[in-house]
């Protein structure tokens, strides 16, 4: 049972929603806990291809619960290791998506970045205030936004703090479309049913070369796809993706 997490299934798309409305989803560490046990649960489960993290009409999330870190002291942050929970996001295979209606602010923002895709509603503010509360991000904030939108309008947000709106965040690059808060989910979902419908094997490999991409060579990342797209021969998905074409025929795939 959760406590601040739902799941929802939607055929192949579990989407998931953070559930904290009167505190705007601060993240607190519990939560944190149910909402990578729901996202690992949804990862293990052979009927799920893609899964959808949302919130609240007011806040995806406003950030790490403020609550519980302003009286820590450093060796306290440390020995909480929260930093691992955040891996285990990252250790996700499938497609998530985030669907981002109000506030992403700090922890919020790290969230929707650690996600693979960003489908922003118009009410959407991305920022990472950390800096007025005397910090820094500490949940990959300086790394996700440099990767997104270059150096110095990293720092521009990073060191005013100041959010950015939804359509300057899509100018930024940071998210893949805005549309109206309303159709927000349900864009989200229609976007993850598509990616569902192609050979999942396919498609986390894909996600696996894309973020070694972000972390090596251009030769090391040439090299890391080459094996990976000869692993994917070794799948009922290319038989059928390529004999279904030649029979001029849907594909049927089944994830193995
Ligand atoms: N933490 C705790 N409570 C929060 C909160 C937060 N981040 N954000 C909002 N709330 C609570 C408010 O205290 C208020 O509670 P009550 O007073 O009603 O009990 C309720 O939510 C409604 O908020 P407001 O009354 O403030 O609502 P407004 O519409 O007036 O303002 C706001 C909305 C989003 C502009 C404002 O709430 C705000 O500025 N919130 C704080 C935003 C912020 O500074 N976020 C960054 C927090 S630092 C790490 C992982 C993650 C992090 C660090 C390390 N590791 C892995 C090591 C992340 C750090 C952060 O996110």
């Amino acid at each position: 049972m959760s406590t601040y997490i739902q799941r929802e299934d939607r055929g192949a798309v579990s989407v998931v929603r953070i559930c904290r409305e009167k505190q705007l989803n601060a993240l607190n560490l519990a939560l944190m806990d149910e909402l990578v046990a729901t996202l690992e649960a949804c990862d293990a489960d052979d009927s799920i291809r893609a899964i959808v993290l949302t919130g609240g009409e007011k806040a995806f999330a406003a950030g790490a619960d403020i609550a519980e870190m302003a009286d820590q002291t450093a060796i306290g942050m440390k020995k909480l290791g929260q930093f691992r929970v955040w891996d285990r996001i990252r250790g996700i295979t499938k497609p998530l998506i985030a669907a981002v209606t109000g506030y992403a602010l700090g922890g919020g923002c790290e969230l929707a970045m650690t996600c693979d895709l960003i489908i922003a509603g118009q009410s959407a503010r991305f920022g990472q205030p950390e800096v007025k509360l005397g910090v820094m991000p500490g949940a990959g904030g300086t790394q996700w936004l440099t990767r997104a939108v270059g150096k110095a309008r990293a720092l521009e947000l990073l060191w005013t703090g100041d959010p950015v709106t939804a359509d300057e965040a899509y100018r930024l690059g940071l998210v893949n479309r805005v549309v109206p808060d309303a159709r927000c989910l349900e864009e989200a979902v229609a976007l993850a049913q598509r990616i569902a419908e192609r050979p999942p094997v396919a498609v986390q490999m894909i996600k696996e070369a894309v973020y070694q991409a972000l972390d090596t060579t251009l030769q090391d990342g040439m090299e890391a796809e080459r094996n990976l797209f000869y692993l994917l021969f070794a799948t009922e998905d290319q038989r059928e993706g390529m004999r279904a074409f030649m029979e001029k025929r849907p594909p049927e795939f089944k994830g193995r």
